[in-house]
């Protein structure tokens, strides 16, 4: 009844203010919303309420994943990019690992063999990658003890890199990264040629790779990586803060370089992978 909804609405708000936990906190406000009334001019509130209920129901997901164990959630951004290496068990991703980076996983014929992730660095023309084994998917992986941990790793990627033995293995992957809103471009690996494979990831990764160089010096190493559609402004911007100030014009040696060797480009140029860039200064 319209009359008793407002004192029940009331007293909910009263358990939601008087709650010490966050559960119970969750409690009060699901209640809030059942006897709140329900008309255009309440609408507004009713949405405060929602926003409210999942922005505690995210503080108690950060709770438990970091609970389950905070050393792999803290695995530190390096390079320019990550790419994850995710598949069923004994498909090959730390053999896949060795292949592409520096990192020495252990290999065995046994299953479950990978219970951490590994970490490992894959050189692309001097551009640093990390890219990250994880422990093999198995259904229902987010409710697995570690899955939402190990989840938020992948979804905390640029790239994921699918390995698997059969088609059956393949669609459980699929299917429990898509229960798990992973939407991340994927590569399906499938014994590919290594250079192969790492010029898929380059590609897949929509980055350019761009070496600076100062005049009458050699072009300077490790090139520097940007995202597709970068200009010679970004890159200054990169180099110094001062350089935008101060920039003239530069030349550019390589594939965006249209007509002359050393062409003389603005500011908003666009850069392609390998351009060598002569900055020019005031
Ligand atoms: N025939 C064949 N065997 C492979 C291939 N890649 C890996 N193996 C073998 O398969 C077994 C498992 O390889 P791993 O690279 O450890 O597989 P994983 O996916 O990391 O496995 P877990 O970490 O245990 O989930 C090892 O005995 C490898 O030698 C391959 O391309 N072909
Ligand atoms: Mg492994």
């Amino acid at each position: 009844m319209a009359t008793n909804a407002g004192i029940e609405y009331a007293l909910a708000e009263r358990k939601y203010r008087e709650a010490k936990t966050t559960e119970e906190k969750i409690k009060g406000l699901e209640e809030m919303l059942r006897t709140a009334p329900h008309h255009k001019a309440s609408e507004k509130m009713l949405d405060q309420i929602k926003q409210k209920i999942s922005k505690l129901r995210y503080q108690i997901e950060i709770k438990r994943a970091k609970k389950a164990g905070i050393k792999s959630l803290n695995i530190k951004r390096e390079g320019a990019a990550r790419v994850v290496i995710v598949g069923t068990t004994n498909s090959g991703k730390s053999t896949l690992l060795t292949r592409i980076t520096n990192a020495k996983p252990v290999i065995a014929e046994y299953e479950f063999t990978t219970e951490e992730p590994e970490v490992g660095i894959m050189d692309y023309n001097g551009v640093n990658i990390q890219v990250i084994e994880m422990p093999a998917i198995i259904e229902n992986f987010s409710n697995t003890k570690r899955g939402h941990e190990f989840l938020s790793i992948i979804n905390d990627s640029d790239l994921v890199i699918l390995t698997y033995r059969n088609q059956k293995e393949k669609d459980i992957v699929i299917k429990e990264l898509w229960n798990s809103n992973v939407e991340l471009p994927i590569i399906y690996y499938n014994n590919q040629d290594v250079e192969i494979l790492k010029e898929m990831i380059w590609k897949n990764l929509k980055l350019v790779y761009v070496y600076t160089k100062m005049p009458s010096k050699d072009k300077d190493f490790p090139p520097v990586a940007f995202s597709k559609g970068s200009t010679v402004e970004d890159l200054a911007k990169k180099i110094h803060k001062d350089f935008i100030n101060k920039f003239k014009f530069a030349r550019i040696w390589g594939k965006s370089s249209k007509f002359v060797n050393g062409q003389q480009v603005g500011l908003k140029h666009i850069l392609e992978d390998g351009d060598v860039i002569e900055m020019h200064m005031k």
